[in-house]
């Protein structure tokens, strides 16, 4: 899909002080697509300033090697501190719970909101979207939209947006994979992204807690409906007994779906604050969009998630009800 890029040219065009930020528990396409835009707003000489409701997970360091890029919204950067900022780009979310707790932030911003995204769940954010729900990632948008402004792509932002579009396809393997995204990929290894290096870094300096976590949740796994759907939970013990931090989560769901014959994978994770962070991956067409939507959460059809307020005791049984309801019908 093409997309016209005019509201972001005009954006450009007629600001100088711009912030970005992206979803709660940013992950690599979040981080990376951030990296993108703020090399992409810098060309333009524009003065740019990143914040975030969570704090960067460790793995990523390598996207902001002097901790310089990312701030965190609420401890390094205070609401006051966001003042001067005449735009706001928002990049892979379209709904105001992903925002958490610069929701609020974002509702009073005065100035003009621009989203950029590829999920389907969409709130009204009061913005302009550039929306492409068939884009496997942000980043991608995020190259597109540098290549329509005739942006030259550095190694830095290079490496931000392969970051992106790389975690985004499960590693150019999931089926929103295309000859496209295979291509983009190239031209950023041309313009400057080392794939080994950013391989490496990304799955290759795991913490003791991470794999000990891993152990637990494949530990925990159980199937249902015949093997159809398989569904593993991480509780506070669990974090407690392996040292793990709520980072080291990322991409556990997966193996959900790597059993054989398994179309509907779940992870339940107990939250700190209390509540459970449901993430569902789906095989064979089931739509985890339309499930995470009847917890209040969002997403796309292969891949989506869902924040519950019930503890795990009552969370699990109301959401295998509902996902056995949803297959059977
Ligand atoms: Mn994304």
């Amino acid at each position: 899909m093409s997309m016209d890029w005019t509201p972001l040219q005009n954006l450009i065009n007629s600001y100088d002080r711009f912030l970005i930020t992206s979803h709660v528990r940013p992950d690599g396409d979040a981080l990376g697509s951030e990296v993108g835009m703020y090399g992409l707003l810098r060309h333009f000489g524009k003065d740019v300033c990143i914040a975030n409701v969570s704090q960067t997970p460790p793995r990523y360091d390598y996207l902001d090697p002097d901790g310089s890029l990312f701030e965190h919204f609420g401890t390094k950067v205070q609401p006051s501190d966001l003042a001067d900022r005449q735009a706001l780009v928002i990049l892979d979310l379209s709904s105001w719970g992903q925002l958490g707790d610069m929701a609020a932030f974002v509702r009073e911003f005065p100035g003009p909101r621009l989203v950029i995204d590829h999920h389907v769940s969409q709130d009204d954010l009061g913005a302009i979207y550039l929306k492409d729900t068939t884009a496997e990632a942000c980043g991608t948008l995020v190259l597109r939209a540098a290549n329509a402004l005739k942006v030259p792509v550095s190694p830095k932002m290079a490496t931000g947006l392969l970051t992106a579009i790389a975690m985004d396809t499960g590693w150019f393997r999931h089926p929103s994979t295309k000859s496209e995204t295979l291509r983009g990929a190239a031209d950023l290894v041309e313009s400057g992204a080392a794939i080994d290096d950013i391989y490496r870094l990304l799955f290759e300096r795991n913490t003791l807690g991470r794999l000990k976590m891993m152990g637990e949740t494949l530990a925990s796994l159980q199937t249902d409906l015949d093997g159809r759907i398989a569904y593993a939970t991480v509780t506070r013990e669990d974090f407690d007994r392996t040292g793990a931090i709520p980072p080291d989560t990322e991409d556990l769901v997966d193996f959900t779906v790597s059993l054989r014959g398994v179309e509907v994978g779940l992870l339940f994770i107990e939250q700190k604050r209390g509540g459970i962070k449901l993430s569902i991956r789906s095989r064979d067409g089931f739509d985890c969009s339309q499930l995470a939507a009847q917890f209040g959460g969002g997403g796309h059809r292969a891949a989506s998630g869902a924040t519950l307020p019930d503890p795990l005791s009552d969370a699990l049984p109301r959401v295998l009800a509902a996902v056995r309801h949803a297959m059977q019908n």
